[in-house]
């Protein structure tokens, strides 16, 4: 009879018979973390608002929770994690090469790092795009305005090819300065050496909340990039990139469900909306379909909160950086941040 059921589901939902009936088996990676008991997450050396140590020497940020999402998504434990710290350049080789299961370093999705790198991105968790920080007493308006000046950036990252086109196309002069470490570069434009400092805007805003006097910098208004950051795998193994991605999916479905980190075990249990009791494994088969338990999302979200919970806490209105939501709204609310339907 049960048997009977699940063929008329399976073909009333188009899924093939035997992927309804059992649930997934684990791939190499889910295995290999499972084995160790512990998930190796790729995040960067300190940077406030994504990964930085707070004054216990936790690690923080939007980075290490979507890492501590999937922790507690997979082992159960949103504790399990090895923190590996990742520069700009040894990033992509740490993960294709094996020493950590997802890169979470504010790392930008592009075409040619997508597909030629051995990597594949999974589900973006911010919009962002790159910006300039200026010292207010240039009384500076427009990033035009910069023609012709210094401009202090990170290397092996996104930002010199976006400054170069935005240069040219705008038929500008600059100076680069650049760094391989991106304290040396703030460091560099607090010393006056570069008239701007170059980043993602983001992490821009986080490093100008930390300066003595914020109010002596100013975030110029324009963006010249798109800088969409998701959590990169290795390529070869679908199973694991679907978990990566549908945690990071989960998180923003639980946003738009109402599904908050004090409210998540109470609806697990009273809640009747098909879509909640789905998500967090009261119905349907949205874990085993991963090769995980159907509480995967359910111990999410009761480890870190849903997406809101966490852009609120590290950039958002609970952060020294109150960045506001912009492009990173919900979609109900005009902004990017979609879940496809989990069903
Ligand atoms: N999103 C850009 C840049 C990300 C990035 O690496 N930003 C630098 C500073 S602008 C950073 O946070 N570095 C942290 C670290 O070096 O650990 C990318 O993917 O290339």
């Amino acid at each position: 009879m049960r048997h009977l059921v699940v063929l008329a589901l399976a073909l009333l939902l188009g899924i093939p018979e035997a992927t309804a009936q059992q649930g997934a088996t684990a791939g190499p990676t889910l295995a290999a973390v499972r084995a160790r008991g512990v998930l190796s997450c790729g995040i960067s050396t300190g940077d406030p608002g994504w990964s930085a140590p707070d004054r216990t020497g936790q690690w923080q940020g939007v980075d290490t929770d979507i890492c501590r999402a999937v922790a507690a998504a997979v082992l159960g434990d949103a504790s399990k994690v090895a923190w590996q710290h990742l520069t700009g350049q040894n990033r992509f080789p740490s993960l294709t090469g094996g020493q950590v299961d997802m890169l979470t370093r504010t790392t930008t999705w592009t075409f040619l790092r997508d597909t030629s790198l051995g990597m594949n991105f999974t589900a973006p968790y911010f919009h962002d795009g790159q910006g300039f920080l200026v010292k207010a007493s240039a009384g500076l308006r427009a990033a035009r305005e910069l023609a012709g000046a210094s401009i202090c950036f990170v290397s092996a990252s996104t930002h010199e090819l976006n400054l170069t086109d935005w240069m040219r196309r705008e038929k500008l002069a600059f100076t680069p300065v650049i760094f391989a470490d991106k304290d040396e570069a703030r460091r560099a434009y607090e010393a006056n050496r570069c008239d701007s400092y170059t980043g993602d805007a983001s992490q821009l805003a986080a490093v100008r909340a930390g300066f003595t006097n914020p109010a002596e910098h100013v975030l110029l208004p324009d963006r010249i990039s798109k800088e969409p950051y998701a959590p990169a795998v290795r390529q070869g193994d679908d199973q694991w990139f679907d978990i990566v991605r549908f945690v990071v999916y989960g998180l923003i479905e639980a946003e738009e469900l109402g599904i908050t980190r004090a409210e998540a075990e109470r609806l697990a249990g009273v809640s009747e909306s098909p879509a909640v009791q789905r998500l967090l494994g009261r119905t349907g088969d949205l874990g085993p379909s991963l090769g995980l338990d159907r509480a995967f999302m359910l111990n999410a979200i009761k480890a870190v909160g849903n997406y809101g919970d966490i852009y609120d806490r590290h950039l958002g209105k609970d952060s020294a950086v109150r960045l506001p939501r912009g492009l990173n709204e919900l979609w109900t609310r005009g902004g990017l941040m979609i879940a496809p339907p989990m069903r």
